[in-house]
């Protein structure tokens, strides 16, 4: 699997709208948008506009606020597309499956199968 580690990186062309998305949710500092790749019906990324953190960790440490308004989009997001309840998922790392290195947050929701992590 590639690792995406280019500035800017694919999220931020989206959203300098140079690589094609459907926007379901936008912010000054946030962005959200199908998931190329869907693992569950809804399966939405919610993205800051910075690509100044790579993870969620660096996030957390340098912005806890911008983590939280991710947090919000993804629950307007899950009362918008689904039952208001989702899963939120940050890779974190490339043994964790991060291929992008852009934090983002992936919000999965609809049909989840109980009691699964994946
Ligand atoms: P992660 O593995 O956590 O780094 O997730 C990166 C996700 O980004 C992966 O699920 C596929 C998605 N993705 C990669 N390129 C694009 C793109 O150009 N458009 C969209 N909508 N999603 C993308």
């Amino acid at each position: 699997m590639s690792t995406e580690t280019d500035s800017p990186s694919i999220f931020s062309r989206i959203v300098a709208r140079e690589i094609p998305a459907t926007i379901l949710a936008e912010t000054d500092r946030v962005i959200a948008f199908p998931d190329i790749a869907p693992k569950a019906p809804v399966h939405v990324l919610v993205v800051p506009k910075t690509e100044r953190y790579r993870d969620v960790v660096e996030l957390a440490a340098g912005d806890p606020g911008l983590l939280a308004e991710m947090v919000a989009v993804a629950k307007s997001l899950a009362d918008e597309l689904t039952d208001g309840d989702f899963r939120l998922i940050f890779n974190t790392g490339p043994n964790a499956g991060q291929t992008v290195f852009h934090v983002h947050a992936h919000v999965l929701g609809g049909g989840l199968e109980e009691g699964t992590l994946g």
